[in-house]
């Protein structure tokens, strides 16, 4: 329980500072009985900063605008941006392999830039789905540096899981091939596939992550495969670009937004759901192997608009 609590106080961290903002800014415009222009401007601004971004900020604005002009606002703003901000995100599937055949042997790909956290995921989820009674196997498929080999390996003993290493030298797409073949061997029905980062300009990089793609595709069916975008909750309008071209590599199946703890604002939940369509997952909220938070639309939302007891 004490576990737990801390997890989501981590976690609550990065709603923090769009709370702080939304409060002041709605308390403030929804009573007001005339309002000028720098007090929209005001809203706007607070919503950019919070990492909604352009589009969604102005159409927000835009809503509210419309409210006040019709005079028609009835109870509270809270209820009214509960209702708003919920259905950007509705329709998020936060769960994985939601639609895999029971009993299949499943397989994670872990995919992004350098440095996001793909690594330490890969060791969290590992843990996760060993606590939820998976049989796990990890698998190294980062041959950029030595030392990731080991970092994995680590992460490996820490969950208690397989872990898979190719020969030096070997190329990322045989590895996974190999390791999902060893896997099987042991009887590891759950594959979680580390890759090395990879810049979303660098045309070879992207091509060998389409080709470890592909050796997925071949050993899984669709709905046994998780693709997944691991993003640094703080990359801002960067962490488009990166699932544009990392998308095109690879179908992308959702995100997982790292290092959630460190200054996040929140925002960026909405732009990825709007703008990308793709579901968030999880939340990494530090560099413990018990830091990952299955991500809830409802609770995350409620979190921001409602001032309610962390629980
Ligand atoms: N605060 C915080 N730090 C994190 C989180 N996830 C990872 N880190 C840290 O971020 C750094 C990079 O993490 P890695 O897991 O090695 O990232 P990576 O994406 O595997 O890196 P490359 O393989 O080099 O591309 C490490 O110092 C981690 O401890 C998180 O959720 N919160
Ligand atoms: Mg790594």
């Amino acid at each position: 329980m004490e576990e737990k609590k801390g997890i989501f106080h981590k976690w609550f961290k990065g709603v923090e500072k769009i709370k702080e903002g939304v409060k002041q800014q709605f308390t403030r415009l929804w009573s007001a009985d005339s309002l000028q222009e720098e007090d929209w401007e005001a809203l706007e601004e607070m919503l950019v900063q919070a990492d909604l971004g352009p589009i969604l900020a102005m159409e927000l604005v835009e809503e509210f605008q419309e409210l006040k002009k019709q005079k028609t606002e009835n109870g509270n703003w809270q209820d009214w941006l509960y209702g708003k901000l919920a259905s950007i995100l509705d329709g998020n599937d936060s769960s994985l392999f939601s639609s895999a055949q029971a009993g299949a042997m499943k397989a994670i790909l872990l995919a992004g830039i350098n440095g996001v956290g793909k690594t330490t995921l890969a060791g969290k989820l590992a843990r996760y789905y060993s606590l939820l009674g998976e049989e796990v196997a990890l698998v190294a498929a980062d041959t950029f540096r030595a030392a990731a080999v080991d970092q994995l390996e680590i992460w490996a003993e820490r969950a208690g899981c397989f872990f898979f290493k190719g020969s030096p030298g070997a190329d990322p797409g045989s590895i996974i091939f190999d390791g999902i073949e060893a896997a099987r061997k042991k009887n590891r029905g759950f594959v979680i596939i580390d890759t090395a980062g990879r810049s979303h300009v660098n045309k070879n990089l992207l091509a060998e992550l389409e080709k470890m793609g592909r050796i997925v595709q071949k050993n899984f069916s669709p709905e046994n495969i998780e693709n997944l975008l691991v993003i640094d909750a703080m990359a801002g309008q960067n962490a488009f670009l990166q699932a544009e071209s990392i998308g095109k590599a690879i179908p992308l199946n959702g995100v997982i937004l790292s290092k959630w703890d460190s200054q996040a604002k929140g925002g960026i939940v909405f732009r990825i759901k709007k703008e990308l369509e793709l579901s968030i997952k999880y939340l990494g909220v530090g560099e413990k192997i018990e830091d990952l938070q299955p991500f809830d639309p409802d609770q995350f939302v409620k979190a921001i608009v409602y001032d309610e007891e962390v629980p």
